[in-house]
């Protein structure tokens, strides 16, 4: 294992407080400071038990008041709010993925965006049924892109990638009657139905929570994730380094931060610029790093090998190095504290996207059509900003860890594929891992996903559960932050196969991967939906009886519920380090963790206890094993 070390929890908070002693001095804000201002959370809002839907309200309840004004009881008001929280989430990264198919629609062969896959677009186009023969490129992918955004609102039917699915997995939504149809369509029902006066019944509320969920799942997120592949190349392996270490104090940092790779993209393409690295020279720099935060991150570091420079919890970190000239953000999960933060050091906070506008920032709106000449201005301001650094305020934590990123499903099928000496085809096939699966040399696999939440110690969860689980061979597939938290800790170095079992380093070894693989953003969890419907086509097996489950230890966003909702429906357990607001009626959390079996072969388990939750999914794994006589 040489110098290969795993970088702690300990170590990581002492660099943050490092660098919190650096905010301290120039009066700089930090959620820390800001959880202990919020602590204790209401009890309401926590129990789910807070209806303000109405202005007859808001209504509370207690044992002393169990009804609302309108008569609403805890179960209802629950259900609702679980329901609009699902709503909120599945909207989120559907519209993402609505941009991506209208900057699908923008590529030309001399435009800002092009297609990088064009074999992929293809693929897509005749799985809908659309003809390719002889077809110019581009005006396929406008023909594709435009049926992508019916997907919206289509007017009948049902979203086309739930043909994906397995045959058993496609009957059961259809008989749960959880099919999604328009995208746009299940969240305005979901508002609709959570309306005053409409549904207060749990089970109406939950069915409509998985329906919702799907249409993210198998409809917005994989067209994120899908049409990102065609626009800016689907993922293949690549090494890339993370956490703060990765900024360089001599170089203009410029930090990516947010969802939709379209900025992130173009903002890599121009500080990779000849005529851009020049001009940092000049202004007394040595070069340009760009690095990232959140998932917008993890789609450069999957497509381009950029350095993670961290997680959600880390966003304001970057700031307090003294050292980021420009923080560049999109859409979703930024703080608004960014901006007064930013103010407290040089750093210049670019705002790009009408979706996500906020006080103190730059704002330079971003679209397909001025995307070239728009990151190029930002690039340039960066650069420009780096003389007014204070030299007194620089500090860079030195510490990061290797990465090798980059398993979209075609790079994992291509990875077996290449062990297995047969001819590289990547619509090929996962029988090698089922066989693995089968022998019992990798016991399962678990998809750990999902934020940070400042209710868990940040990063502890995520990289405690791997540990655990890859000692005990069973493989992990992860995204969004919790991916980022393994690429910190050095999970995904392929030296971290020493920390496995004997079944996973073998495989590890063989393969040349290691144990954690880096799926992508919260969008990319669809692929993760991919590799379970083909694992369980190649295996024979329904989808709720492979030995994989699903695992958000420290998720906090409505993206995460909306997500849970899919990954559920779809037919994985799925196991929750933090409460979603659902412990105020007992109706609702028996249906989230069980009564939903029932409907989709699946269900929730919530578990604050890290501990204890590492040995329930183990024990999962290992119950259904022994269900399928493996
Ligand atoms: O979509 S894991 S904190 S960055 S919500 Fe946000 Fe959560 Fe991170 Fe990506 Ni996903
Ligand atoms: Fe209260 Fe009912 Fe209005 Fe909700 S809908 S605020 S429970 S009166």
């Amino acid at each position: 294992m040489g110098d290969f070390k795993l970088t702690t929890i300990e170590e990581f908070e002492a660099a943050t407080n490092r660098l919190l002693e650096t905010g301290a001095k120039v009066g700089a804000d930090a959620y820390q400071y800001r959880v202990k201002n919020q602590t204790p959370h209401c009890k309401f809002g926590e129990q789910g038990v807070c209806c303000r839907i109405c202005t007859m309200g808001p209504c509370r309840i207690t044992p002393k008041a169990p009804r609302g004004i309108c008569g609403c009881d805890a179960h209802g008001i629950v259900g609702r709010n679980y329901l609009r929280f699902t709503a909120g989430g599945a909207a989120t990264h559907s519209d993402h993925g609505r941009e991506i198919c209208h900057t699908l629609y923008c590529t030309a062969p001399d435009g800002n965006y092009k297609v990088k896959d064009p074999e992929k677009l293809i693929r897509i186009a005749k799985e809908w049924g659309v003809e390719t023969e002889g077809k110019d490129i581009y005006d396929l992918a406008h023909e594709v892109a435009v049926l992508a955004l019916g997907e919206y609102g289509k007017v009948f039917g049902h979203q086309n990638f739930i043909k994906r699915a397995p045959k058993h997995t496609q009957e059961i939504w259809a008989r749960e009657e959880i099919e999604p149809r328009a995208i746009d369509r299940e969240v305005s029902c979901a508002m609709h139905m959570t309306h005053m006066g409409c549904s207060s019944k749990p089970e109406a509320l939950i069915r409509q929570s998985l329906r919702a969920g799907l249409a993210d799942g198998w409809g917005g997120s994989m067209a994120g994730t899908e049409f990102s592949d065609v626009l800016f190349g689907t993922p293949m392996p690549i090494d890339t380094e993370a956490n703060l270490g990765v900024m360089v104090e001599e170089n203009v940092n410029i930090v990516v931060h947010g969802h939709d790779p379209s900025l992130s993209e173009m903002i890599c393409e121009y500080a990779d610029d000849p005529e851009m690295i020049a001009y940092a020279k000049e202004m007394g720099a040595k070069g340009i790093t760009v690095s990232g935060v959140c998932c917008t991150s993890n789609e450069v570091a999957m497509r381009r090998g950029i350095p993670m420079a961290g997680n959600f919890l880390q966003q304001e970190n970057v700031i307090l190095t003294g050292a980021c000239e420009a923080i560049v953000v999109d859409v979703q999960c930024i703080f608004p504290a960014i901006g007064p933060l930013a103010k407290c050091f040089h750093t210049k906070f670019v705002t790009t996207s009408p979706i996500a506008q906020m006080p103190e920032s730059d704002y330079i709106r971003f679209s397909p059509e001025n995307a070239g000449e728009n990151a190029k201005a930002i690039v340039k301001m960066a650069i420009e900003n780096f003389k007014n650094r204070k030299p007194e305020l620089v500090h860079i934590p030195q510490m990061k860890q290797k990465a090798t990123v980059g398993y979209s499903v075609e790079a994992i099928k291509k990875t077996l594929d290449t062990v297995t000496n047969s001819q590289v085809d990547i619509t090929g096939t996962l029988k090698p891992l089922v066989e693995c699966v089968k022998s019992g040399v990798i016991r399962g696999a678990v998809a750990m996903v999902g934020c940070n939440n400042p209710k868990v110690r940040p990063d502890t969860a995520h990289i405690g559960l791997m540990k655990k689980l890859i000692e005990n061979d069973i493989i992990i597939v992860a995204s969004g932050c919790s991916a980022q938290a393994a690429a910190k800790a050095g999970l995904m170095d392929k030296r971290a196969r020493d920390l496995c079992g004997a079944g996973l380093k073998r495989v590890c070894q063989l393969a040349d991967i290691p144990p954690v693989l880096h799926m992508g953003s919260c969008v990319d969890i669809s692929r993760m939906m991919i590799l379970v419907s083909d694992l369980s086509k190649d295996s024979g097996w329904n989808i709720s009886e492979l030995p994989v489950v699903g695992c958000a230890p420290e998720w906090m966003s409505e993206k995460a519920v909306s997500i849970g909702n899919y990954v559920v429906a779809t037919g994985l357990d799925t196991f929750l380090g933090v409460d979603p607001y659902a412990s105020g009626s007992s109706e609702v959390e028996g249906l989230l963790q069980g009564g939903i079996r029932d409907w989709v072969e699946a269900c929730y388990t919530v578990e604050t206890d890290i501990d204890k939750l590492v040995d329930k999914m183990i024990d999962r794994i290992e119950e259904k094993r022994t269900a399928l006589g493996i």
